[in-house]
């Protein structure tokens, strides 16, 4: 089976941005070379990662990084998006870890030979477990610490960093992590949800200050996670109920950014769910950004139950479904990516998050993920859609590149386009990723 990118479409096109996508915590391992982290602590009690697992050794990038830069060059991909630990270059003392950074400085610069552009997220949910001690996203000190970590970084990287965002789906961070605590550190309260978005958000625009002092020729922004939502059903009620979705999940996040305000939601929360805002906190977390990045995966329907909450329904028996049980739904990034141009002057979006967990086998030395293949076909047919219709898109990137841990979900749920033996950490070109290889390499002739 192949991926085609159909003449005349922006994945035609060579300088339409095409890359794969990892995170530190999910792939590196190498634990004793840094601080401990909110998932470290989190994955020590039982009962939080499905499989009992941890991400001590993960898939051992830290030791096997020059093999898998040389697995990403063989793909021609143009770009590889991946994270730093943010607890392997700052010590709980607040010193520099220069093995932390040289380690990173490695991998740009053997990306560099490669002529593979280097997109760095600055953080993607691996808060040092020292900040976490003294309140983590609840504290408004972690926005200003997360600034002094972003100057030590881009001086640090210099010019060798392509693209920055600041940070990785502040929807997980703040809601998984600090609201339901399905994710690290695994607080629950309604009252601690919009108090680590908005330290989150601040800690963003914090750091974009100090990356147009530090790196102003490198384009700078944001990746947030969307769910488009649709009514379950005609009723006025489930309208309503689609919308209040909507904007705790998806407007809550990207309006402040875009236009420096919450929505107007805010005004009907109890106030002890509010945040504190302080005098040029809009100000600060608006400031332009370059691109936006937006991670799609699924849809939901939402229905009103009668229950406080709008109820996401799940994905009806009858629809294909991935192995994380999410809908496959590429209508919905077309829809999300026009709802999100109509709604908000925008800078360039690029997808920096697509793609699927399967359940893959490796058989013979091959693994068939038929299904991830489809996936990404009609996932970039959905994006060519987007850009037809006027949205303005720089590139996709593939979520992962390597089989990897699924967080909460542990190493069952494969991600990867290229699956990972995690006994002996071998690695096998899954079909999707040679299908890609393929198709970018015809892209380059
Ligand atoms: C995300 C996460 C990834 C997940 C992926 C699948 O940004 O959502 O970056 O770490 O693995 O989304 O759930």
């Amino acid at each position: 089976m192949d991926i085609t990118a159909k003449p005349g479409s922006p994945f035609a096109d060579p300088s339409f941005t095409i890359g794969v996508a990892t995170s530190s915590f999910q792939i590196e391992g190498g634990a004793d070379g840094r601080e401990p982290c909110i998932w470290d602590t989190f994955c020590e009690q039982p009962g939080k990662i499905a499989d009992g697992s941890h991400g001590l050794h993960a898939c051992d990038h830290i030791n096997l990084w020059k093999d898998d830069i040389a697995l990403i060059a063989s793909l021609n991909v143009d770009a590889y998006r991946f994270s730093i630990s943010w607890p392997r270059i700052i010590r709980a003392d607040g010193s520099v870890n220069q093995d932390g950074l040289s380690f990173y400085i490695g991998i740009l610069d053997t990306l560099a030979q490669h002529n593979i552009k280097a997109y760095v997220t600055l953080y993607h949910w691996d808060l040092p477990q020292y900040l976490e001690d003294k309140g983590g996203w609840l504290n408004r000190e972690t926005a200003y610490a997360f600034a002094d970590y972003v100057d030590v970084v881009t001086k640090a990287f210099g010019d060798k960093v392509y693209s920055y965002a600041t940070l990785n789906e502040p929807f997980c961070s703040a809601y998984l992590g600090y609201e339901v605590g399905v994710h690290a550190p695994g607080k629950v309260g309604k009252e601690y949800g919009k108090k680590a978005v908005h330290h989150l958000l601040l800690a963003h625009g914090l750091g974009m200050k100090v990356l147009r002092k530090n790196v102003p020729e490198t384009e700078s922004g944001i990746v947030l996670n969307f769910t488009p939502f649709y009514p379950a059903s005609d009723s006025d009620k489930d309208k309503t109920a689609t919308k209040l979705a909507h904007d705790h999940f998806n407007d809550w996040y990207i309006r402040p950014i875009i236009e420096g305000e919450y929505p107007g939601l805010l005004d009907t929360l109890p106030p002890e769910h509010c945040p504190l805002i302080e005098d040029g906190d809009m100000e600060t977390i608006s400031q332009p950004i370059d691109f936006l990045g937006v991670n799609y995966y699924t849809r939901a329907k939402v229905q009103d139950d009668g229950g406080e909450d709008p109820k996401q329904l799940d994905p009806p028996e009858e629809c294909e479904k991935t192995a994380m049980g999410w809908e496959v739904y590429p209508q919905g990034l077309t829809d999300l990516l026009l709802q999100l141009h109509n709604d908000y002057r925008l800078p360039p979006l690029l997808i920096t998050e697509n793609g699927l967990a399967s359940d893959d086998h490796l058989i013979d030395g091959a693994v068939n993920d038929e299904q991830r293949i489809r996936y990404l076909q009609t996932h970039m047919d959905a994006v060519t859609e987007a850009v037809n219709q006027g949205v303005n898109i720089t590139g996709y990137f593939v979520w992962s590149l390597l089989d990897n841990f699924e967080w909460a979900l542990g190493y069952e749920k494969r991600f990867g386009i290229v699956y990972v033996d995690y006994e002996t950490q071998k690695r096998t070109l899954k079909a999707s990723a040679l299908a890609l290889r393929d198709m970018l390499a015809n892209r380059k002739k």
